[in-house]
């Protein structure tokens, strides 16, 4: 059992839903194969031996206290699991000279002294007699892991290993790292599975440069790490961890490294390098398969990172990353030292492969000045490599904040807490109450055509509800084109399907209508009728006639992409408008998905999203799924989408979309935006930043 929409109860199923929750019809897209988790208590066998402060924390009840929160919160269970293998000393040499290999092995039969001795020429590292055999099983799981998702026996995964790996090197253990099973497994999958783009995302918060430097030529592999850094002062203290390193020869570009110059990084800071930075270079690197090194000493209370992120920012970062290579992505523990943070850590990850919606992110949605800094110098010291980045005009940020005296304050508000005095009760709510997800269930407001169709299981079908009076007279003003009695149908049905939304009976729903101006305006109003939400976000999709008058409660925000040019006085920070046909074009629209759409919508932290398709607006079905998911993530996966006389397979793909359903291909070659398109969603961004703080990309 797995995913959220296996989840679904069978209240009120119809007949078109019914079937399609259970029957084979011909090109059925397969839903989310399953999630794999790789564990075996064999690897919590090694343990430091003697004293060493620096090694201490690295202890096994790192895997077998994190095993046990999976399988308590029911999440272990709706895994696939697979056994582990031992690597071979042929998998182990995809990245590791045979003399390192052969010393590694030697430990085996070794004395307490002589593994002491030995583990004093390199940095940060103990061995136990029990290395060899488990830093082979931590390869061997991961190479598991990896043949598991490239052979399509699981959508994707996790492997919980120790020893961890990011830090090893061909000839060098280091940083606790005995063999560096993220890289040995990039290796793998590019020569065992003939793979050509393969994306590696490094959130430990240390640097990986045992991956970087195995991969520093190689344009195969992108590989991202974020890194406290301190301006070089902090472990492991070397100047190729700076934004300014970025590969080699034909790697150059290839080598992503955000250097986060103070500690205490929160939620927006983590989400805006992924948004800003990340999602930018990945979308249009586009990978075949996304490796995770999958570090938790980056998450909140952990000793070594010093951050401030909470678990479910976890999710988020995991979220982000599922629209890419098919949602082939393997998460590998890397680091992580705070027990309870660990843990939650990772079942938020886990429960975001599994298909679970993500929980509301916590804190202020404003990134740090020193976050700003960082932001603004990788992506200056990038532009010259990507598309994506090619308009970015701001240079380096030449005297960071942080050189001297930095108070760490944010640019706008956002109370501190402080690392150490009175951090473990405010620890302890928010590692205690588990970010639950509501109802997984989706609902469907379709025509009975759309029966033919290979829908996912819905909770319901709706039959409509009956127009209150206000909503007919709104009807007659507005579409006195369509008869009355057509109104139950084009108005009831949607409607019906909201209110489910809105009293938190099915989580997100796809309603179609014959004009989805006048449902919209009707949908936001009885929206407003209600207490909840507080907050709703409508995005609306080319150009559609939505009443201005609408947007005086401060309970909405208005984003329309691709709508007509607006008088300079209709703009206003709650209705934002990137107009023009070009705005919907593949180019332009991916720029401003993730430069102006989700900083928007996580700024604004939306109980619903309202997504409107208008007629001919130009999307590619792609990217209509791609919003649809990404959207999916500020609002807590709370979504009605509303869609006008579309084709039905468009139905089907975003129904699809909507309970988590990967993609069905890689994204495609890289449609950059035209200058000027790239300039006015600069522009607007721009414009915007002071209101929406999460826009910023640059401190100047
Ligand atoms: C995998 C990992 C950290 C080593 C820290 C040494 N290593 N001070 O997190
Ligand atoms: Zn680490």
């Amino acid at each position: 059992m797995q995913g959220g929409w296996e989840a679904s109860r069978s209240r009120r199923l119809r007949s078109s839903a019914a079937r399609a929750g259970t029957g084979m019809a011909k090109n059925r897209p397969s839903g989310p194969q399953g999630t794999a988790l790789i564990y075996d208590k064999d690897m919590a066998r090694v343990r430091l031996l003697w004293d060493d402060p620096e090694c201490a924390i690295e202890v096994p009840e790192r895997l077998t206290s994190t095993y046990a929160r999976l399988c308590h919160r029911g999440l272990a269970q709706r895994c696939v699991q697979l056994p582990v293998r031992e690597a071979t000393e042929e998998d182990l040499e995809l990245v590791h000279s045979p003399e390192y290999v052969a010393v590694v092995k030697g430990t085996q039969t070794m004395s307490r002294e002589q593994l002491h001795t030995l583990a004093q020429q390199y940095d940060a590292v103990y061995f136990h007699p029990s290395t060899f055999p488990c830093a082979r099983m931590a390869v061997g799981a991961t190479l598991q892991l990896v043949d598991a998702v490239l052979t399509g026996a699981v959508g994707n995964g996790m492997a919980l290993v120790r020893p961890p790996g990011h830090h090893s090197q061909r000839d060098a253990a280091n940083g606790f790292c005995v063999f560096n099973n993220v890289a040995i497994a990039a290796e793998h999958a590019k020569r065992r599975h003939g793979l050509q783009r393969i994306l590696i995302v490094d959130w430990d918060i240390h640097h990986g440069q045992g991956i970087q430097r195995a991969f520093e030529n190689d344009p195969s592999v992108l590989y991202f790490s974020w890194h406290r850094y301190e301006h070089q002062t902090f472990w492991p203290r070397l100047r190729e961890s700076d934004y300014d390193v970025v590969g080699q020869g034909p790697g150059r570009g290839f080598t992503v490294n955000v250097p986060w110059n103070k500690v205490g990084m929160r939620n927006a800071d983590y989400v805006s390098v992924f948004l800003h930075v990340l999602l930018p270079l990945a979308i249009e690197f586009d990978p075949e398969l996304v490796l995770v090194s999958a570090g938790y000493d980056s998450g909140i209370g952990d000793p070594e990172g010093e951050m401030k992120a909470t678990p479910e920012c976890f999710a988020h970062l995991t979220f982000l990353l599922l629209p890419l290579a098919r949602g082939r992505l393997c998460a590998v523990l890397e680091g992580g030292y705070y027990l309870q943070s660990l843990a939650e850590c990772v079942c938020l990850t886990l429960q975001t492969l599994l298909g679970d919606p993500v929980p509301a992110l916590s804190g202020e949605p404003v990134p740090c000045l020193s976050a700003l800094e960082s932001i603004q110098n990788v992506r200056a010291a990038h532009a010259p490599h990507w598309a994506s980045l090619r308009h970015e005009n701001s240079g380096p940020v030449l005297t960071p904040s942080t050189w001297q005296g930095d108070t760490g304050t944010p640019l706008l508000g956002a109370p501190s807490i402080g690392t150490t005095d009175g951090l473990k009760p405010l620890l302890d709510k928010v590692l205690s109450c588990p970010s639950r997800s509501l109802c997984t269930g989706i609902g469907l407001a379709v025509p009975d055509s759309a029966s033919s169709l290979n829908l996912p299981p819905a909770l319901l079908q709706e039959k409509g509800v009956p127009l209150r009076q206000e909503e007919e007279a709104l009807w007659a003003r507005l579409d006195s084109a369509f008869p009355q009695d057509q109104a139950l149908a084009a108005l009831g049905k949607p409607l019906a399907l909201l209110d489910e939304i809105l009293t938190r009976q099915v989580r997100a729903g796809i309603a179609v209508s014959p004009t989805v101006s006048t449902t919209t305006v009707a949908a936001l109003h009885r929206t407003l009728s209600f207490e909840a939400p507080s907050r709703l976000l409508c995005v609306t999709l080319g150009d559609l006639d939505i009443p201005e008058d609408l947007r005086d409660d401060g309970r909405t925000l208005l984003l329309n992409i691709g709508g007509k040019e607006q008088p300079e006085a209709a703009r206003s920070p709650t209705c934002i408008r990137l107009a023009g046909r070009e705005a919907t074009e593949p180019g332009t629209f991916l720029l401003a998905l993730t430069s102006l759409i989700l900083p928007v919508a996580y700024g604004f932290r939306p109980e619903l999203v309202l997504v409107v398709l208008g007629p001919g607006c130009g999307l590619r079905s792609l990217d209509m799924e791609l919003l649809t998911r990404l959207l999916q993530g500020p609002a807590g996966g709370r979504m009605l989408l509303l869609l006008q006389n579309p084709e039905l397979p468009l139905v089907e793909a975003l129904a699809w979309a909507l309970v988590g359903r990967p993609l069905p291909g890689t994204l495609g070659p890289f449609l950059p935006a035209s200058p000027e398109q790239a300039l006015a969603v600069k522009r607007l961004c721009r414009q915007l930043r002071q209101d929406w703080p999460m826009l910023q990309v640059s401190v100047t």
